[in-house]
């Protein structure tokens, strides 16, 4: 598109009006800077014009830089939008609807007034992409509306609603007219003659809050500490804004870019900049093209209101929409719902959710004593025992009761989708919809695909997934699905490394500096060592090759089944979390190690973040080569979501590609010799390592 296009200027009634129009969302990509110029200077020049508007079209103000030029080798421009804003004679008017974010935000904040739409926001987002604003607004936000508010916004990139916006200072007017660009004219005619002009950049009073509370930044550095431990994009902002306060104007915008450079090309940025285009990516299937004509859900069901089931319930309640509950006894109902009720209670003490909120919510967990009571509902989600058996009798029912066209979703956790589907009458209305637990709070949503399940039944779910706040990810349908099945031989090497003389601790401390907020076996310890207990022996007694892992084992055989009974791979104080290594774990690891025969030895840190994660690589490859995942980047995303992956690190194979995919696999197939057929290494990593590719961008044939 030629410049113009992408940047329009027309004049009304004395007034410029410079409006960006750049699909999906007016990000700043080359050419819209040096149109907005082009306008502005169009506009000067112009004695008929008297003030200006600056907006966007479609559906957004300006959503920031364009994020696909990161990392990209660009000239610096001429001049920079923020400075040629800044020296104008004539007022400009941002009009801010959708989203004003980071550079587009940093645009409005060099005009001299704002306004926005109720429903419009505005943010810094950079850091949550590993940068920091660039194009001035750690200078302006703060001269704005005070360094401690700007901190915070730029330290969290949260985005900000209109109305808060207003309060914040960072908004002249919220307006209420439906016509932006009506009231943008009239607003700018109003303000046409008023000088001298109000930019932010002359605005210094608010700064000298930072006189006052000068033990705000380092405030801010502790209150930070633990979620962003070993990163360095939020302590560049806090330095960033610290220059607005102890340099003037042009030398904080020159330690800006400078801080913004350093950030740029690190691999946290390039990790997390990797994470944001996953996640848009992972909504992308096959067959199905993205505006396909979709079934309208106006009713859900869920059967189950066990931790699941009940957390499940709560996902539609917390984005507005009623749900049926179906319980087997009155009991189990009683009790579900009183951990819903519990769940809220807590956030609500916690602060992270208001008791009005609380008060909305409950209502619309509905239970109900029978299936008759669910027939209309549009889908149901089955998330009952998971036995195949109980599964199957849930399923008939569903299929007998529930209206024509009704979908019937399983949250099971791995069991056969097929066999489900199979006992149905409509197989291609049947699929998984797998939610991590705890349901309400982890993001990540498996939609699992059957045989036999339609396209249009899998994209529902994938929409429904993300109507209620989910990320939902197209899973194959094989054992563990993908995000468990690909995290497995990760828990089975831990296990294993432990009979080699590797200590939990160890193994934790590795992960836990790795950037994991704990390490998996004092996960295990927090989920009860009971459960996986319990599927081993159904594994070992479904195929007699299984191998054994006796020492988790024998720790619940003593009845150390982890955080509930005091004592598990570690041991701990009553009331107190904290795990704590166990001399009689010792004991344990050494007297099954001696019985195995196996030599203890010990284990370098990288030896045993090498043995963990390069495990699953191999299996994430397995899994796209059986077209179990449709990308590497959507098994990313899973251990984003779903196992807390440190996301600046952008995902398991984006950091296997910083070591190198050959590297990678040399070393597997080194294991592979040493300890036999688990590490077999994946014939599509030895393939892209052959080239040496990148891991992070194989994808399933076809896709
Ligand atoms: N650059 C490039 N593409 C972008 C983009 C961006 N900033 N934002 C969105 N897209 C693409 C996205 O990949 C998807 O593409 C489509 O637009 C719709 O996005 C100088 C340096 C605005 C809240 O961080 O937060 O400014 O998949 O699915 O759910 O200081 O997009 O369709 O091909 O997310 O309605 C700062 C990032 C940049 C904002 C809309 N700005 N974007 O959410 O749509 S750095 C951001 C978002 C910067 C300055 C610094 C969201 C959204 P496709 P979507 P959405």
């Amino acid at each position: 598109m030629s410049e113009q296009a992408l940047v329009r200027f027309d004049v009304e009634d004395g007034i410029g009006v410079i409006t960006v129009d750049n699909p999906p969302v007016n990000a700043l990509s080359p050419g819209v800077p040096e149109g907005i110029i082009a306008a502005l200077e169009h506009g000067e020049a112009d004695p008929g014009v008297k003030a200006m508007v600056l907006m966007g079209a479609g559906r957004s103000f300006i959503a920031g830089a364009d994020i696909r030029q990161f990392g990209k080798p660009r000239a610096a421009p001429a001049r920079r939008t923020y400075d040629v804003l800044d020296q104008g004679s004539k007022p400009i008017v941002a009009a801010i609807h959708g989203f004003a974010l980071g550079g587009g935000l940093e645009n409005a904040l060099a005009c001299h007034y704002r306004i926005a739409v109720p429903s419009a926001k505005v943010g810094l987002p950079e850091v949550l992409i590993g940068i920091l604003p660039g194009g001035g607004g750690t200078q302006r936000l703060p001269r704005l509306i005070g360094p401690k508010a700007a901190m915070e916004m730029i330290v969290s990139g949260r985005h900000v609603a209109a109305a808060e916006a207003k309060t914040l200072g960072i908004v002249d007017e919220v307006v209420e007219g439906k016509d932006l660009r009506k009231e943008a004219v009239a607003y700018a005619r109003g303000i046409a003659e008023r000088r001298p002009l109000p930019r932010v950049r002359d605005m210094s009073e608010r700064l000298a809050e930072a006189k006052a509370d000068p033990g705000m930044f380092e405030a801010m550095r502790k209150s930070i500490a633990r979620k962003a431990r070993n990163q360095i994009a939020p302590y560049h902002c806090i330095a960033a804004v610290e220059a607005a306060v102890s340099e003037p104007f042009d030398e904080g915008v020159k330690t800006e870019r400078r801080l913004f450079a350093e950030l740029e090309n690190s691999d946290q940025a390039r990790g997390l900049r990797y994470a944001f285009f996953a996640e848009r990516e992972v909504s992308k299937i096959p067959d199905l093209p993205k505006d396909a004509p979709l079934p309208e859900i106006k009713s859900v069901a869920v059967i189950g209101a066990g931790t699941m089931g009940g957390g499940i319930a709560m996902c539609f309640a917390d984005f507005g929409m009623s749900v049926k509950v179906l319980e087997a006894s009155a009991e189990a109902m009683a009790k579900g719902l009183q951990r819903v009720r519990d769940n809220y209670a807590t956030s609500v003490k916690r602060g992270s959710l208001k008791q009005g909120e609380m008060d909305k919510r409950l209502p619309r967990i509905q239970a109900v004593e029978s299936y008759e009571a669910i027939a209309d509902c549009d889908l149901v989600i089955e998330a009952v025992f998971e036995e195949m058996e109980v599964k199957k009798q849930v399923f008939e029912r569903l299929d007998a009761v529930m209206k024509p066209g009704a979908l019937l979703y399983t949250n099971s956790s791995a069991l056969d989708i097929d066999a489900i589907a199979a006992v149905t009458r409509r197989p291609e209305l049947v699929a998984g919809t797998h939610f991590f637990s705890p349901a309400n709070v982890m993001k990540l949503l498996e939609v699992v695909v059957g045989k036999k399940s339609s396209p249009t039944t899998i994209a529902t779910a994938m929409k429904l997934g993300r109507s209620i706040g989910k990320i939902a990810a197209w899973a194959g349908n094989t054992d563990g699905f993908v995000a468990n099945r690909s995290r497995a031989p990760m828990v089975t090497e831990s296990n294993l490394m432990i009979e080699e003389g590797a200590a939990p601790e160890d193994v934790d401390k590795v992960m836990v500096d790795f950037g994991y907020p704990m390490g998996p076996f004092a996960v295990g310890d927090l989920a009860g060592l009971d459960i996986s207990y319990a599927s081993r022996r159904r594994r070992a007694a479904a195929d007699p090759n299984y191998r054994k892992l006796p020492i988790p084992d024998r720790l619940v055989e003593l009845g150390r089944k982890g955080q509930k009974t005091g004592a598990g791979w570690y041991r701990y104080e009553p009331g107190d979390r904290t795990p704590r290594p166990d001399p009689e774990v010792k004991r344990v690891i050494q007297e099954v190690a001696k019985e195995m025969g196996i030599a203890q030895r010990a284990f370098t840190p990288e030896e045993i973040l090498r043995r963990l994660l390069f495990a699953s690589v191999n299996e994430a490859c397995k899994i796209v080569e059986e077209g179990k995942a449709l990308r590497a980047s959507d098994v990313d995303v899973m251990w984003l979501h779903g196992f807390g992956f440190p996301r600046y690190r952008g995902g398991l194979m984006f950091w296997a590609d910083q070591i190198g995919s050959k590297a990678v696999y040399d070393q597997i197939e080194t294991w592979h010799q040493r300890y036999g057929a688990r590490w077999r290494p994946s014939n599509l990593l030895r393939a892209v390592a052959q080239k040496g590719g990148q891991l992070r961008e194989i994808k399933a044939a076809g896709v």
